[in-house]
């Protein structure tokens, strides 16, 4: 396991999302209100990163938690957990990042690895990207669903890795059917470099900010439930999103 306690880097320090075409554009307004009232505790969040084998997991969080990259990774057995700390909105932050094996005879009980996760990653390599791949996704994709609520706790990535060796053309191939197919299996679609660290830091900073919002969100929310007086006059302060009316609907 990576060491938790190294210092802060500057760009781990948030205080607006990471620029995405999807979804949320900034922290909703109950979020920023609870971090200014310094209630909100310290979180640790459970992100988990899967794909076939040699997709490019292990590089893709190497080069985040580690900023390096081999050109050479040994395949991964079972899994490794890294941790990554943040600051966003002034409230101490640490994604737990779940590097998972994608040979089948590697992984272990893939049902554990989902309990608690709010974000999930699912990474296809660009460069080999043809109707295998695709279908590889949609298992991906099946599994994922089985093993976790269909709530909406849990966020959804398609993230294509080694852009770095890919045509223009080649990634404006793989764009028209990747984009497609995130918005099929409702996930938010990315590109990346390992190699070159394109957007790796960007991709990150964006998972750490849609799970931050999530958390303290139904956090906000479980608060109102338990003192509806409070809730009552904090409405319109508080502006409750459609989200988080959903998730408070679920049973899980
Ligand atoms: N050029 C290039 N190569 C990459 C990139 N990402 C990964 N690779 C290479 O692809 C190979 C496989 O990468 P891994 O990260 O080990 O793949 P994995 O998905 O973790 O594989 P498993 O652990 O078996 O599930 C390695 O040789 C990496 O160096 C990238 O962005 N660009
Ligand atoms: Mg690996």
């Amino acid at each position: 396991m990576a060491a938790a306690n190294r210092a802060l880097r500057e760009d781990r320090i948030i205080q607006h999302f990471t620029q995405s075409m999807y979804r949320e554009r900034d922290f909703s307004g109950a979020v920023r209100n609870a971090c200014k009232t310094g209630k909100v505790g310290e979180k640790k969040l459970k992100v988990i990163v899967v794909g076939s084998s040699s997709v490019g997991k292990t590089a893709l969080v190497d080069r985040c938690c580690n900023r390096q990259f081999h050109s050479n990774t040994a395949l991964t057995v079972g899994m490794d957990v890294h941790l990554e700390r943040f600051c966003i909105l002034g409230v101490p932050f640490t994604l737990e990042i779940w590097d998972t094996a994608g040979q089948e005879k590697h992984r272990c009980i893939t049902a554990s690895y989902y309990k608690n996760a709010c974000v999930v990653v699912i990474v296809f390599d660009m460069k080999n990207a043809n109707q295998n791949s695709w279908e590889s996704v949609i298992g991906w994709h099946t599994e994922v669903m089985k093993h976790t609520c269909s709530c909406g706790k849990v966020h959804l990535f398609l993230v294509g890795t080694k852009k770095d060796l890919c045509t223009e053309q080649e990634i404006v191939d793989v764009n028209t059917r990747g984009i497609r197919l995130a918005e099929q299996i409702n996930a938010e679609y990315w590109i990346l470099s390992a190699l070159t660290g394109e957007k790796v830091d960007d991709f990150f900073s964006r998972v750490a900010c849609v799970a931050f919002n999530a958390a303290v969100g139904r956090e906000v929310e479980d608060q109102e439930h338990r003192n509806p007086m409070h809730r009552e006059r904090d409405l319109v302060d508080l502006n409750v999103d459609i989200a988080a009316e959903r998730q408070r609907k679920c049973k899980c």
